[in-house]
């Protein structure tokens, strides 16, 4: 059976929080933030065009999907002992923070974060901003210093609860650290875990603080280090919205953990379609690299409004049949001295409006509506991708209304509807 799929909310489309978004071939003019500004008119273009039919292209958009610099590298360059300043961290307490460059007390690279047991906890921290509901993984290694009986401790919490995680993977009140070592060579943590949902949290985004630091002991060298520590989101979907890929390109997901220097797995074969085309995958995935790779002869440039990596949100409850559908091809109309039509097409694809009608059977499927569309949406302030039917090719990106009608009928069904509006795309010669 055929399900609805939404991504809904700020920040829905993991490009925009990620650390980086590069392609392989860029026109300055249309650079890759254009894939994720949530306006699918501004778009993200390439430059290369081979005349040869028998010359492959290889056109790659590859996001690094996690939130924040963890390796504790540029963070620091510049920085001296017991600094302040190690953007984008914060540093609380009075004890001594330092960038270790000393062999076997970073993990990688030539620079870790090392924290003294102070007189009162010596912590680093960053704020994350995460959805609520969203799967995220953690990827960390911390070590304890080799004198002393320091325990170094990454702690995980939600701001906006007080919630602490903890290294189950569950939420409690009572302070706990998430992961901890007393291991004086480094050891690797990693953690899937979901963050509370929305209907906890009531807000569509919730700051989630991530802190370092080191407890026990108390003599001068008592210290623990940490280095790669990154927080990604999970993903299991992926759609492109007012491309002009051509059907001799063949368009694939994959996946990485490495940066794509030895790891290269093809997630899903894209069915190209015009305007938009996406796929579901059939778990989440937490690898932290994800690319977009075009291979075969293009034919023209390639141009692409909006690429989307993101969580789905299944409603319990699909839209009732008929959907109603309508297609307005964006021209401008006028009539000569004559009287003769001038009809002038100023879009690449024509636009959709969606007519979507609704019946909560329980107050579950109304409260995920009320907050998955509409709340999310903040009506029509935040557009939303939509898959009506998630066993047939359409998908949109665009606006709901800022009005939301329900009614309350006979045995608690809520009756309820919205109209949705497709986003334009770029403009004819463009
Ligand atoms: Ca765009
Ligand atoms: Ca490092």
């Amino acid at each position: 059976m055929s399900a609805v799929r939404v991504l809904s909310g700020a920040n829905f489309n993991l490009l925009s929080r990620a650390l980086t978004v590069t392609a392989s071939q860029q026109d300055s003019l249309y650079p890759v933030s254009g894939l994720y500004d949530y306006d699918p008119s501004h778009p993200w273009r390439n430059t290369d065009v081979e005349e040869e039919d028998e010359v492959v292209d290889n056109v790659t958009i590859t996001a690094d999907l996690a939130m924040a610099q963890g390796d504790f590298e540029a963070a620091f360059v510049g920085g001296v002992p017991d600094s302040e300043v190690l953007t984008p961290y914060v540093k609380t307490g009075p004890g001594t923070l330092v960038a270790t460059t000393t062999a076997g007390e970073f993990h990688s690279g030539a620079a870790a974060v090392k924290i003294q047991v102070g007189a009162s906890e010596t912590t680093l921290y960053y704020d994350y901003t995460v959805r609520p509901g969203e799967t995220l993984r953690a990827d960390m290694w911390l070590r304890r210093g080799p004198l002393g009986s320091a325990t170094a401790n990454i702690r995980i919490r939600n701001r906006r609860t007080g919630m602490y995680l903890t290294g189950a993977g569950a939420w409690q009140a009572g302070l706990v650290s998430t992961f901890t070592s007393t291991d004086t060579s480094y050891e690797h943590k990693q953690l899937t875990f979901v963050m509370e949902g929305i209907t906890t949290c009531l807000q569509d985004e919730v700051k989630l603080r991530v802190s370092f630091l080191a407890t026990g002991g108390g003599a001068s060298t008592d210290n623990a280090c940490f280095d790669d520590c990154f927080l990604a989101p999970a993903w299991n979907f992926s759609s492109v919205h007012g491309s002009t890929l051509a059907p001799a390109l063949v368009t694939t997901l994959r996946s990485s953990d490495d940066n794509f220097s030895s790891d290269d797995v093809e997630e899903a074969v894209f069915v190209v379609a015009q305007p938009s085309f996406y796929t579901v995958l059939p778990a989440l995935r937490v690898e932290r690299y994800v690319r977009l790779k075009m291979l075969g002869p293009a034919p023209e440039i390639i141009t692409i409004g909006e690429w989307v990596v993101g969580q789905t949100v299944t409603l319990t409850q699909a839209q009732n049949f008929p959907l109603g559908q309508a297609f307005v091809e964006q021209d401008i109309y006028a009539e000569g001295l004559a009287g003769n039509p001038k009809v002038h097409n100023i879009s690449y694809h024509p636009r959709r409006r969606l007519g979507l009608e609704f019946r909560a059977n329980t107050l579950a499927d109304f409260e995920e509506a009320k907050w998955h569309v509409f709340r999310r949406s903040r009506g029509r302030f935040n557009p939303l991708v939509y898959v009506p039917i998630d066993d047939r090719p359409e998908c949109y990106f665009g606006l709901i209304s800022n009005e939301w009608e329900t009614s309350l009928e006979f045995l608690y069904t809520n009756d309820y509807s919205f109209s949705f509006l497709e986003s334009a795309f770029f403009a004819v010669g463009l």
